[in-house]
């Protein structure tokens, strides 16, 4: 009796073998489990046909039919499995709606800064201003000398600087760039010069690394009031035409006279940059004879970067622009 049961189990999963392989659709492959696994179905069957065997052939005969069970469940599970696999891939490579919307692709962007100094960059362009740089790491004498910064100067004070060598610094603004401009070409000169600067300092407004942006415009005729509207031309491409600015009297070593603007902003005055015409001592360092003091003039004008962005984006705490935090970053 049992040799019989060994026989029919093996015939029907041969069968089912053979119907699970030629079904097409889980319809299909749903009603073949039934007529194995349902209630009319051939295990079913089996199971009620254990009656007529002897007591002692039940449990191995029952261990034998519930062996074939578990064994057409996990052939139908697999074959499910694959039949669905089989639908979506069959969808996919069907009719593609070209209407539907693209998946879209992270691209990342400019950091702020970034983009705060190309837009200032772009803005100087359309004055014939062109781009400049220089090294980091600079000759005490282009950083201060050069720039009538008397060694007696509080901003030659170690606490400001951060000195390389006795007479090496980390360049403490980016105006000996202009310095070497003027070194490597005649006048007329207008440059700008971007980068970023070092100063030994660390709290909520200040950064012992951060970005200037210089310019300068040297010719024989150049005045305060081309100054006032290369000035009032950029604020107003920055921040709107009309923007209110004023201009208060200051004190720069490189600069005589010079000074300080603020623009109305956000319903007060703010301190944008500072500004004034070269100081001859300036042009007298260089030894040129193409730049003469006698003969030149010239207006320069310096601004922090981040200090722009923060008006622009509302950032009240100018760390967060090297923490490099995604959920800052994002944001622009
Ligand atoms: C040369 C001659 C003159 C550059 C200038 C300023 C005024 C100025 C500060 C603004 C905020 C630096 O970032 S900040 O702390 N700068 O106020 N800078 S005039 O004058 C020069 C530069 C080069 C040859």
């Amino acid at each position: 009796m049992l040799i019989d049961l060994d026989t029919r189990c093996q015939e029907i999963l041969t069968r089912a073998r053979e119907g699970a392989g030629s079904v097409a659709s889980p319809a299909e492959l749903q009603q073949l489990r039934a007529s194995f696994l349902g209630k009319k179905g051939a295990v079913t069957e089996l199971l009620q046909g254990m009656r007529d065997l002897a007591p002692a052939e039940r449990p191995v005969a029952g261990q034998r039919v519930n062996a074939l069970k578990a064994e057409l469940e996990a052939l139908f599970d697999q074959r499910r499995r694959d039949v669905e696999a089989a639908t979506l891939r069959a969808r996919a490579g069907g009719p593609v709606d070209l209407t539907l919307p693209g998946r879209g692709r992270f691209r990342g962007h400019l950091h702020p800064i970034t983009r705060t100094a190309r837009d200032m960059a772009q803005v100087f362009g359309g004055m014939g201003f062109t781009l400049a740089a220089g090294p980091q790491v600079e000759d005490e004498w282009f950083n201060f000398d050069a720039l009538n910064i008397p060694r007696t100067h509080p901003a030659r004070d170690l606490q400001d600087t951060f000195y390389v060598t006795d007479d090496v610094v980390l360049r403490t603004h980016t105006s000996p760039v202009q310095i070497r401009a003027m070194r490597a070409a005649k006048p007329p000169l207008r440059v700008i010069c971007p980068g970023p600067v070092y100063r030994c300092d660390w709290d909520q407004t200040h950064s012992p690394m951060f970005h200037q942006v210089e310019g300068l415009w040297v010719d024989e005729n150049v005045t305060f009031a081309d100054l006032k509207g290369v000035i009032e031309t950029f604020i107003g491409e920055m921040f709107g035409k009309g923007t209110k600015l004023r201009f208060r009297p200051s004190y720069f070593p490189f600069t005589e006279p010079s000074a300080e603007v603020d623009m109305w902003f956000g319903g007060r005055w703010l301190e944008v940059l500072g500004c004034g015409m070269v100081n001859p001592k300036v042009f007298a360092a260089l030894g040129d004879p193409a730049y003469d003091p006698e003969r030149v003039q010239g207006f320069a004008f310096g601004m922090g970067i981040e200090r722009f962005a923060m008006v622009r984006y509302g950032i009240d705490d100018l760390r967060l622009f090297y923490e490099n935090d995604v959920r800052f970053l994002e944001q622009f």
